[in-house]
């Protein structure tokens, strides 16, 4: 069996990171976990062949080689997973879609020949038996959500490598808490489960065996969720870490009550986790009740992201406006709140009612649904009626992109947090030299020459400088995700507006 396994585009979003990821040549951040592992789950005697859409076409000699197309999207990719289902299907080939648009979306393509629910991990093999007996079905869904035990090493060799700027790795799935907008726990639960250490092991080891060096994305929700378990893997982690001098530093995305657990904070800084990114939301405390967000309200939010910092770990963070109890000054309260704690990377997005949410059903309860999210939290639409006025709304969140991202405000905030976060170890190299001296000459030419704010990257590369000359590389790289949102928020104004007049 020929199986093509598609990965469909995304639109241009903070988390694309596009412009920054170009001075690098690379074209797109992660590769497509999900897929994957669904390829690893198929038969060894089937062929492979992956297409990311977000780093090569798809082509029709592609299509026309396989007797089966897989294919996994978010609800943001779901314009380009129709265009691929409709153009497979017009060539007569097997169909079969999954992911968390699917599992939330189903309904929505019709022409699809088989739609996986949920977790994949025992319905891919029973797909494959049915399919061998002619017996396939229409729709797969697992009755319970598998143990990660099952989950076998992802067939990182099908990613083209030089293309990514970082791989991932999964550790756990679900998430404890209960936040009102959160589809995790839905699609997930609220019981994480973990793989155990040999398989997190085993998945470095096949990174390493295949040549990869530099950063890894551990793609949980909460890698704190089961806080005993990650207890125990961290040590293990920094040993093996130590064992292969070092071949990854590692990025993930926490709960802010991590700041309440130093050893947890140890632990991670001597497995040399570099990046975390933490959902603050907002530091509206009325607004995190509201979203169900009591995790983050039990301690000071300005201490907790210092506390995490002071264990060199960079803080990126999630930030949303429009909850119902948002007073009238949030967004200036956004602003001071990400500058004051020296986040570079604040991604800002507009509350979204996402399908099958608490907040999705309380809404539809209230009579405030209005359409489908588009999956994008940064494109200023939105698919509810919020209790503020929504021009309002939109332009105050705007305003928050703007001023956040304005070349003075992001460069001082990236000068603090250098200042804040003390280096632990050096990252290890990704690249050659010629590579690592061919990205810097891209970034300076198009900071420091073409750019019209590159009077201020002088200065701040200056500062930089004479403040933490062994964090030139660093540095450099904060200027370049700086570059990336401020272009994206350029953008951003024009496509809103035509968006929110619903
Ligand atoms: C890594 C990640 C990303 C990466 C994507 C990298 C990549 N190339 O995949 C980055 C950081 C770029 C990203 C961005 C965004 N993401 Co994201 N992301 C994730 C995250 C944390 C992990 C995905 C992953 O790799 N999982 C590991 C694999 C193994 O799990 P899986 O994909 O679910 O696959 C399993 C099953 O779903 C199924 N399956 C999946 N695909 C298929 C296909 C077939 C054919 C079959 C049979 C089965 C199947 O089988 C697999 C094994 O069980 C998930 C959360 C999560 N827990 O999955 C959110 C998640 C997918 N992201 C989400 C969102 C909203 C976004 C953003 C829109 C956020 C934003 N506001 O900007 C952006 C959009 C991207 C963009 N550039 O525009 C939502 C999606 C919600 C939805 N219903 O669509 C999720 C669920 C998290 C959340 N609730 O916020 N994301
Ligand atoms: S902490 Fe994050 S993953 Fe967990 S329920 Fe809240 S939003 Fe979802």
């Amino acid at each position: 069996m020929k199986t093509l396994l598609v990965y469909p585009e995304f639109p241009e979003t903070y988390w694309s990171f596009r412009h920054a990821l170009a001075f690098e040549g690379k074209r797109s951040a992660f590769p497509p976990l999900g897929l994957l592992t669904i390829s690893a789950l198929l038969p060894e005697a089937w062929e492979r062949r992956l297409v990311d859409l977000n780093i090569q076409p798809l082509t029709l000699a592609d299509i026309v080689w396989a007797d089966v197309v897989f294919a996994s999207a978010m609800l943001v990719q779901k314009e380009s997973l129709r265009r691929i289902v409709e153009i497979c299907k017009a060539y007569g080939k097997r169909v079969v879609i999954g992911g968390p648009y699917v599992t939330t979306g189903a309904e929505h393509l019709p022409q699809a020949d088989h739609l996986f629910l949920g977790e994949a991990e025992t319905t891919v093999p029973e797909f494959v038996r049915d399919l061998e007996r002619g017996e396939a079905q229409r729709i797969y869904q697992a009755a319970e959500r598998p143990a990660l035990a099952a989950t076998p090493i992802p067939d990182f060799q099908l990613a083209d490598l030089r293309r990514y700027s970082a791989m991932s790795v999964q550790y756990s799935r679900g998430c404890p808490f209960q936040c009102e907008f959160c589809d995790i726990i839905e699609i997930y639960g609220r019981v994480p489960r973990t793989k155990s250490n040999e398989q997190m092991l085993a998945e470095l080891d096949a990174l390493v065996r295949i040549g990869w060096r530099g950063m890894v994305f551990i793609v949980d929700d909460n890698f704190i969720g089961n806080t005993r378990h990650v207890k125990r893997l961290l040590p293990v982690l920094a040993d093996w870490s130590e064992r292969h001098s070092h071949p990854f530093s590692f990025i993930t995305e926490a709960s802010v009550n991590l700041a309440e657990d130093e050893a947890l904070l140890d632990g991670m800084r001597r497995a040399r986790f570099r990046y975390v990114f933490l959902g603050i939301e907002t530091p509206v405390e009325a607004s995190l009740k509201e979203a169900q967000k009591g995790q983050n309200m039990r301690g000071n939010l300005l201490d907790a992201v210092k506390k995490i910092q002071s264990y060199s770990l960079q803080v990126m963070a999630g930030f949303i406006v429009g909850f119902d109890h948002d007073p009238e000054d949030i967004f200036a309260r956004q602003i001071q709140f990400i500058r004051e704690s020296a986040i570079p990377l604040a991604m800002v997005g507009l509350l979204g009612a996402l399908p099958d949410t608490q907040l999705w059903r309380r809404l539809a309860r209230e009579g405030r649904l209005l359409l489908e999210s588009t999956g994008n939290n940064t494109d200023g639409s939105l698919n509810f009626i919020p209790k503020m006025d929504t021009a309002r709304l939109v332009e105050g969140y705007q305003s928050i992109l703007r001023t956040i991202y304005s070349p003075g405000e992001y460069y001082q905030r990236a000068l603090h947090c250098l200042e804040r976060v003390p280096m632990w170890a050096p990252e290890p190299r990704r690249s050659g030299l010629a590579s690592d001296v061919m990205t810097l000459s891209r970034i300076v030419l198009a900071l420091g020459v073409r750019d019209r704010a590159r009077g201020e990257f002088w200065r701040y590369l200056r500062r930089a400088l004479t403040q933490h000359r062994e964090r030139l590389a660093e540095a450099v790289r904060l200027a370049a995700l700086g570059y990336h949102c401020r272009k994206l928020t350029e953008g951003l104004g024009k496509s809103s507006r035509r968006s929110y007049k619903k």
